[in-house]
């Protein structure tokens, strides 16, 4: 139902999500976890066998709408799951809570108006639109965060101002969800990205996530893809506080949080060609694969 030959809109792939839900019932469910500011559905696929004892892994995609490798890669990962559930051992041990595009109304003014939008749309007029990945409530409003609505980089109101980001905050604080790795998906620049982003720190268990992003980069290698960049994101990139990485890890103690910067290493940037759509979704398919089996 859905190629990854081309980048498609926001309802080709809500439709592609509620299709996979009427025709795998019994593993796949579509929630819609929350409206987008223009009010747009953010949809939610579960992909479980409903297994006692299953790890839980949740995905993003599309935070910047900008980033269309991301959803593009979010749903192809989902393609595999599906197809192989039944006979990979490994996709079976987990229940996936995945969203492709977190910021629906971006992505379609990144499709309409300007194919280089990051932000949501929140408001209207000269300076539009909240970064949500400076919206998340750890260290919100620190540093590499712009108080200033016209930045690209725009905090927000306050943490946690925009829908979109309340979606994510209320669907992964619910109880009882033993949530394992918390992965989202961006571009470009080829990094394996973990905390911290705030600053230049690392967490105490920076080791360990470090070994498992170690995997993550050989398994791309090993599908015949570049040598991405591994380690933390104030460091290697730079200090940036509300992302939805260090608060999966700082506030809500997923201890494998991490951030995936998809193809290229800007050559295209985020204009990236359709046709690295299947080799940069195959190889971030593969690093999933190694990140879940280590968690
Ligand atoms: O700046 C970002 O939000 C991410 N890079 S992007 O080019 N896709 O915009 C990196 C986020 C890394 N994580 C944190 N800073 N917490
Ligand atoms: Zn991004």
């Amino acid at each position: 139902r859905l190629s990854w030959q081309a980048y498609h809109r926001l309802t080709d792939i809500h439709g592609y999500l509620d299709y996979l839900g009427e025709t795998y019932p019994q593993i796949c469910s579509v929630k819609t976890i929350g409206s987008s500011v223009q009010g747009r559905p953010i949809k939610m696929i579960k992909i479980s066998n409903g297994r006692a004892g299953n790890k839980a892994i949740w995905m993003d995609g599309g935070i910047h709408a900008r980033e269309w490798i991301s959803p593009a890669s979010v749903t192809y990962i989902i393609n595999q799951i599906v197809l192989k559930y039944d006979s990979d051992p490994l996709l079976e041990s987990v229940d996936w809570y995945i969203t492709p595009v977190l910021n629906p109304d971006g992505y379609e003014y990144s499709h309409n108006v300007d194919r280089l939008w990051r932000k949501n749309r929140r408001g209207s007029g000269f300076c539009t639109g909240t970064d949500l990945n400076r919206n998340f409530g750890h260290k919100w409003g620190g540093p590499g965060a712009s108080a200033n609505p016209c930045a690209e980089t725009y905090r927000g109101n306050s943490a946690f101002s925009e829908p979109e980001t309340t979606a994510v905050r209320n669907f992964i604080s619910q109880p009882n969800i033993p949530w394992k790795a918390y992965l989202s998906f961006h571009s470009y620049g080829q990094y394996i990205l973990y905390p911290w982003g705030f600053d230049s720190s690392v967490p105490a268990d920076y080791r360990e996530l470090d070994r498992v992003g170690q995997k993550a980069v050989a398994a791309i290698q090993q599908v015949g893809g570049p040598r991405y960049a591994l380690g933390s994101s104030g460091k290697l990139l730079y200090p940036a506080t509300g992302g939805s990485d260090d608060w999966a890890k700082g506030t809500m103690g997923i201890k494998y949080a991490y951030t995936l910067e998809l193809r290229d290493n800007g050559r295209y940037g985020f204009v990236l060609p359709a046709h690295y759509i299947q080799p940069t979704a195959a190889e971030a398919y593969a690093a999933v694969r190694a990140i879940v089996s280590e968690v």
